[in-house]
């Protein structure tokens, strides 16, 4: 965290009547708002997204839906949004205008990093009709390539050992639930507000696969007290920036160590399965649906899906962020290309939405040069995204025996900025990716050997299932992908191989 400048003053309940002109302030009686919800996982998204159509809800329709934000990971709260009031400022930007508002539905913080019980203590609370939540990928401990809990992790080690005092996002949610059933019994709306395949029934199963474990009938309990609704959720929201506090202490002149910056699109849909309350999110532009399914394919293959090639190809290129990334007209043409082509004939149809107009507006999203989206930050934590924008479609084409090249093309761009950052090829980058050491030894001893690097890489059941790891149409192509990824000129392999592939 920053040192606070002197001067201005900081943003808090205090000074909520005196914003400059320009900058919205919260349309309904914050000092009547109380809790009925609460979210695990407090960063730029969620603060740019479910706060906000939160807030528009206790606009138009007010009551008891104040958020309690919870962070069981650092960054923590309590020096930033706690010092706030839970107020922060979130401006919408599109290249070169920009909207600010001061969202205000956070209504306090709790930090539990150090221990769960503070968590716990609001998650068990009968006031909490609705957890959600944004931990990343990752915090669901569970095998990427298969959805299942992953009992070796350390942190679901622990909790399965010590189930009463928590490390995990699973085993915290399977304590606060036991607490509810053994205190007030009342039921739960549980929602995975990240970008995993099939995120509620991800979650239903990590919880279930440790309720099992603990037995007493909790399991059974759950299934018929707490609903794990799906959901696609959508708006890009980078991390943060001293540029963007210093934007809001000079600009708007006030101090706010919690603003976010993301981009006008919204997007939010839910499936239709709650366990008693839940905000009518309809009301303020959400979709409700039976069927989420679909949405979520869409948004993960298309606007995900160009993401993650376009970050790494664009690490490669020696670019910064996406929108530098769609500037450069051969990457642009290779992610619109790998869209077209072979990601959106794996997609379901849509309702209300044409495939090709999503492409074309998701591009146009990634262009924008207001949103610093840094290539680095997407790269983070990929073997945990690839399968359901990269490798799932893949599995498709396969089946459909359909052309799959540009999409091993995108796969291999994640090889090599993992393998670049080997020791042997002179570590060019720091990886943050739970696989990171794992590739990292694979490289060591594989050498700048394709085939070796993608066998070795590919036997990793995790994230790669065996249709992919032994599919040798599927291994080949990445492998020449790879090589000239690795090679002298990866961008004179990408221009080959945008030239080649298709029309
Ligand atoms: C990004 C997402 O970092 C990433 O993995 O692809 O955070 C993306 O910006 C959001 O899903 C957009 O809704």
């Amino acid at each position: 965290m920053t040192a606070p400048r002197l001067g201005a003053s900081m943003l808090g309940a205090s000074v909520l009547g005196a914003l400059p002109a320009g900058v919205a302030a919260p349309r309904y009686d914050r000092t009547a708002l109380e809790a009925g919800m609460a979210h695990i996982g407090v960063g730029a998204f969620h603060r740019t997204h479910q706060a906000e159509y939160t807030d528009d809800l206790l606009a138009q329709r007010f009551d008891r839906w104040g958020i309690v934000g919870i962070n069981i990971r650092p960054p923590l709260l309590g020096e930033t949004l706690g010092m706030q009031d839970g107020l922060y400022t979130r401006l919408l930007r599109q290249d070169d205008r920009v909207e600010a508002r001061v969202i205000g539905s956070i209504v306090s913080v709790v930090d539990s990093a150090e221990s769960a019980a503070p968590a716990l203590a609001v998650l068990a609370s009968p006031e909490i009709d609705v957890v959600t939540m944004t931990v990343t990928e990752k915090g669901y401990c569970h095998i990427p390539a298969t959805g299942a809990l992953d009992p070796a992790r350390g942190e679901i080690v622990h909790d399965i050992a010590d189930p009463e005092h928590p490390v995990s996002l699973p085993g915290i949610l399977l304590r606060a639930l036991e607490m509810r059933r053994a205190t007030h019994g009342r039921p739960l709306t549980l929602v995975s507000c990240d970008n995993i395949p099939a995120n509620g029934a991800i979650l239903q199963s990590v919880v279930g696969a440790l309720a099992e474990r603990r037995g007493g009938g909790l399991a059974g309990w759950i299934a018929a007290n707490a609903a794990f609704p799906g959901t696609m959720v959508d708006r890009i929201a980078p991390a943060p920036t001293e540029l963007d506090r210093r934007f809001v202490e000079e600009r708007l002149g006030y101090r706010d160590e919690a603003v976010v910056v993301g981009e006008p699109f919204r997007q939010w849909v839910i499936e239709n399965r709650f366990a008693g309350r839940f905000p009518d999110y309809a009301a303020v532009g959400a979709q409700l649906v039976e069927d989420v399914e679909v949405f979520e394919h869409l948004k993960m293959r298309i606007l995900n899906g160009a993401q993650t090639a376009l970050c790494y190809q664009g690490v490669l290129a020696g670019l910064e962020h996406t929108f530098d990334d769609m500037a450069d007209p051969l990457l642009a043409r290779f992610v619109r290309r790998m869209l077209v082509e072979e990601s959106v004939p794996t997609l379901e149809p849509v309702p209300g939405i044409a495939p090709l107009a999503y492409v074309d507006e998701s591009l146009s999203r990634l262009r924008n040069t207001a949103i610093r989206h840094r290539n680095h930050q997407i790269a983070t934590d990929g073997s945990q995204k690839i399968v359901q924008r990269l490798l799932n479609p893949i599995r498709d084409r396969i089946r459909a025996g359909a052309s799959f090249d540009l999409l091993s093309a995108a796969v291999a761009g994640w090889m090599a900025y993992l393998v670049l950052a080997a020791e042997r090829f002179g570590r060019r980058w720091t990886v943050d990716d739970p696989f990171a050491t794992r590739v990292a030894a694979i490289a060591d001893t594989a050498g700048a050997d394709p085939r070796q690097l993608v066998a070795g890489i590919t036997a990793i059941d995790a994230i790669f299932a065996p249709e992919l790891a032994g599919n040798p149409r599927f291994t080949a192509a990445v492998a020449w992908h790879l090589a000239g990824f690795i090679g002298a000129d990866p961008m004179a392999h990408l221009a080959r191989v945008t030239g080649a592939a298709g029309a």
